[in-house]
């Protein structure tokens, strides 16, 4: 039997705030600002404005309705990113076997540390202690003998909390958790769940495995599991993205400049807002990606220059084709925008995360 821990820090943005400000700590505080159009969303809140119903990406404007007093504090991704990097520093004394889910959550293979007795217990204990010590922030550990369970534990008492979910009687133990608690059913699966009159864990358990691949597709083949709290995924060390492009074919090859400005444009946009779920990354490069009519292909690069603009890539394209007159003769299949981030830093126990410049 596999041995895993899931640890989450607590109100992660807003806690490494608080080392700052600690005028903030008995005051309801959220992370993220009103853009001037009125706009914009929380990245997080403390426990406080949590209890008036403030929660994570919720628009500004409506937080405020329901928390007149809350205080609005800007983002500061460098600061997340050190204390993000220190986190992963400690998991890696413990193992090589860590998956990051993100800043500041990861699954931890323990099965074979061979600190504290291979006690997975102890090791999540010591392993909050470490964090406490080193960052001055608390964290919160799920302990269980696989992935779903141990990330469910993390959550079960926050904040600063250690749950441990042992595998005898699991069905049963589980069987009140509601169905939202499962990796991977999101608001819609959920919605439908309920729907369907579907809304624990126990719930589910009464179906038979056709009724729930019936209801659910593919996907009911692991709530099938799950729900009994089975769950084969391995903890998979993660590889750092590099990159994020968004490109575009064209059915037929285009050669007019203006007409290509414009696919460019688009392909601009959707990347900006695919970039959103990469913001605790830094961009090191931006690039436009050509493929001419005969396939031979071209990548113009520059540095990044500060916050993401159309110009820059605009730029890029019209000094190539003002170099080389391909476009005009050859015509243009493939066309996209690009960017590379700050390069993960590979250690020594070959655990990557970011490094500030
Ligand atoms: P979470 O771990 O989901 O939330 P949290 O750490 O703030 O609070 P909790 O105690 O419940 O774990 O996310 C970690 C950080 O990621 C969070 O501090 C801010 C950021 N984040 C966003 O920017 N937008 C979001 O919608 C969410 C969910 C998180
Ligand atoms: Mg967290």
């Amino acid at each position: 039997m596999k041995k895993i821990i899931h640890i989450d820090m607590d109100y992660f943005f807003a806690q490494v705030e608080e080392l700052d400000r600690p005028d903030l700590k008995h005051k309801p505080f959220a992370i993220g600002g009103l853009s001037e159009t009125g706009r914009g969303v929380l990245s997080t809140s403390n426990y406080i404005a949590r209890k008036f119903g403030v929660k994570s990406a919720m628009p500004t404007a409506l937080a405020l309705k329901k928390c007149p007093e809350l205080i609005l504090v800007r983002s500061h991704f460098d600061k997340y990113r050190k204390v993000s990097a220190k986190i992963f520093e400690i998991f890696a004394r413990y193992t090589t076997q860590i998956e990051r889910l993100s800043l500041d959550e990861a699954y931890l293979d323990v099965t074979d540390c061979t600190l504290h007795n291979n006690d997975a217990i102890k090791i999540a204990k010591n392993i909050k202690e470490d964090i406490f010590r080193e960052t001055k922030l608390t964290a919160s550990a799920g302990v269980s003998f696989n992935k779903l369970l141990a990330k469910i534990g993390s959550d079960l008492n926050k904040p600063n909390g250690l749950s441990v979910l042992r595998p005898e009687g699991i069905a049963e133990k589980i069987a009140h958790f509601e169905v939202g608690k499962i990796n991977g059913v999101g608001k819609v699966t959920q919605e439908k769940m309920h729907k369907l009159g579907l809304r624990t864990f126990g719930d589910l358990q009464k179906l038979t495995l056709k009724e729930l691949v019936d209801a659910f597709g593919d996907s009911g083949v692991s709530y099938y599991h799950y729900c009994r709290g089975i769950d084969k995924r391995e903890v998979k060390p993660h590889r750092e993205r590099k990159s994020l492009s968004v490109e575009r074919t064209f059915h037929s090859d285009l050669k007019d400049h203006e007409e290509l400005l414009l696919k460019l444009e688009h392909c601009f946009e959707e990347m900006l807002d695919r970039l959103k779920k990469h913001q605790d990354k830094k961009i090191k490069t931006l690039f436009v990606k050509i493929k001419y009519s005969d396939f031979q292909q071209t990548t113009i690069e520059a540095a990044s220059m500060g916050k993401l603009k159309f110009n820059h890539f605009e730029k890029l394209f019209s000094e190539r084709v003002q170099e080389n007159d391909k476009v005009k003769t050859k015509g243009v299949r493939l066309i996209g925008t690009g960017v590379k981030f700050l390069r993960a830093k590979n250690l020594k126990n070959q655990l990557t995360f970011w490094h500030e410049t």
